[in-house]
C-alpha cells in the first residue's frame, strides 16, 4: 500500500468509532491496561500514559514503576515492582493490552521487564526506550504497535533522522516490513502503517511539540484497543483502524487544549484533560 491509498482520518469518523457506552456495562467490558515504564528520573512518563488510558476509556489501567507510587492520580493502580518479582506474572496474566517504554530506561530494570513482556502473547504498544531496546536487538510481530518518533525510527532503521524524514511513507513501510505490527511514524501528519491499512493523521498542531505527549498517544492507544481484547469475538474494528482513531483522538484534544492554553506552553496534562470529549462524540 502507498501514499495513494491512505485513508485520510477525521473526526466525523469517531461517531461510527466511539459509540454510546450499552446502559449495563461494565469496567471489564473495556479492558484492563497495563502501563510499564518509569523508571529514576521519568516517572511523568507513565502518570501522563495512565491518565491519558483512563481519559480514552479503559476500563482499568495498572501502572508498573521502579520506585514508588506516591503522586499518582488515585484512580490509577500502581506498583513498583522488578520484573522478576513472583507478582509481576499474576498482574501480566491480568492485562488486555501491554503498553511498554514510556520512561522505561535501557538499564537493568527496564530490558529485564522488556525481556518478560516479550514473551507473552498479549498484545503490545511499544514506544520510547522500550523502542529503542527492540532496535538493539531486533525481532517481528504482528500483534504490536510500535510508535516511534523519528528519532526513533533512526535507531530501529539505523539511518539519520532527517534522511528519514525525506520519504515518511517510505519510512514507516520498511518499519513495517523489518518489525512487523502496525507502525505510527510520528510527526505533524503521522503515518499509520499496516500492509493492508495505511492512514495519515492531520490533526494536532505544533503544541503537540513539548514533552510527553508521546507518552500520552501511548496511553490513549492502548485504551482505545484495550476493548477489542477484553471483548474477543466481537471486535468491529481492526487493530491499524483502531489505532488511526487512537491518534486522531490525540491530535484533535491538543487542538481543544490549545484553544483555551495556546500552543506554545501547552502540557501534556492540557492534552489529557481534552481526550473525554472526543472518545464520546456523541454526547
Ligand atoms: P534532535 O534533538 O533534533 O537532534 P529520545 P525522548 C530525535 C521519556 N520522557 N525529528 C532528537 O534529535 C520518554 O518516554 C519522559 C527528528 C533526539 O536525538 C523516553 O523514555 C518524560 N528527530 C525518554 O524520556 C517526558 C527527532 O530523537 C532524539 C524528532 C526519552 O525520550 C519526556 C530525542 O529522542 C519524555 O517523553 C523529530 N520529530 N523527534 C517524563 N515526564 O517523565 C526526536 N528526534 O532520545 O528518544 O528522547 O523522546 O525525550
Ligand atoms: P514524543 O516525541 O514521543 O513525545 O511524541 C510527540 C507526539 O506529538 C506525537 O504523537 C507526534 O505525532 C506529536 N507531534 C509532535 N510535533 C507535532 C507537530 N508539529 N504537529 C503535529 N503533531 C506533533
Ligand atoms: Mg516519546
Amino acid at each position: 500500500l502507498c501514499k495513494a491509498a491512505a485513508w485520510r482520518l477525521d473526526p466525523t469518523q469517531l461517531t461510527q468509532a466511539f459509540p454510546p457506552r450499552p446502559w449495563n456495562c461494565h469496567k471489564g467490558m473495556f479492558g484492563h491496561v497495563v502501563i510499564i515504564g518509569g523508571s529514576e528520573g521519568m516517572v511523568g512518563a507513565v502518570q501522563l500514559a495512565g491518565m491519558a488510558a483512563l481519559r480514552a476509556g479503559a476500563g482499568k489501567v495498572t501502572v508498573i514503576c521502579q520506585h514508588g507510587s506516591q503522586g499518582f492520580a488515585p484512580e490509577l493502580m500502581v506498583r513498583s515492582l522488578q520484573a522478576d518479582d513472583p507478582d509481576s506474572d499474576t498482574l501480566l496474566q491480568q492485562a488486555d493490552v501491554i503498553a511498554i517504554g514510556p520512561g522505561l530506561g535501557q538499564q537493568q530494570w527496564g530490558q529485564a521487564w522488556w525481556h518478560k513482556v516479550i514473551e507473552l502473547d498479549t498484545p503490545l504498544v511499544v514506544d520510547a526506550d522500550a523502542l529503542n531496546l527492540l532496535a538493539r536487538n531486533p525481532m517481528r510481530r504482528d500483534d504490536w504497535i510500535l510508535t516511534p518518533h523519528p528519532g526513533e525510527a533512526s535507531r530501529l532503521l539505523a539511518t539519520q533522522a532527517n534522511e528519514l524524514e525525506q520519504d515518511r511513507w517510505d519510512t514507516a513501510a520498511r518499519l513495517h516490513e523489518q518489525y512487523g505490527g502496525v507502525v505510527v511514524l510520528k510527526g505533524a501528519g503521522s503515518i499509520i502503517y499496516h500492509s493492508d491499512y495505511v492512514a495519515v493523521n492531520t490533526s494536532g498542531n505544533p503544541g503537540l511539540a513539548s514533552a510527553g505527549m508521546g507518552d500520552v498517544l501511548t496511553g490513549v492507544i492502548a485504551a482505545v484497543l484495550a476493548p477489542l481484547y477484553a471483548q474477543a469475538g466481537q471486535l468491529r474494528q481492526s487493530l491499524p483502524e483502531s489505532t488511526g482513531y487512537a491518534a486522531l483522538v490525540h491530535g484533535l484534544a491538543a487542538q481543544t487544549a490549545s484553544q483555551t492554553r495556546g500552543q506554545r506552553g501547552l502540557l501534556a496534562s492540557d492534552v489529557i484533560d481534552c481526550i473525554s470529549a472526543w472518545v464520546n462524540p456523541s454526547q
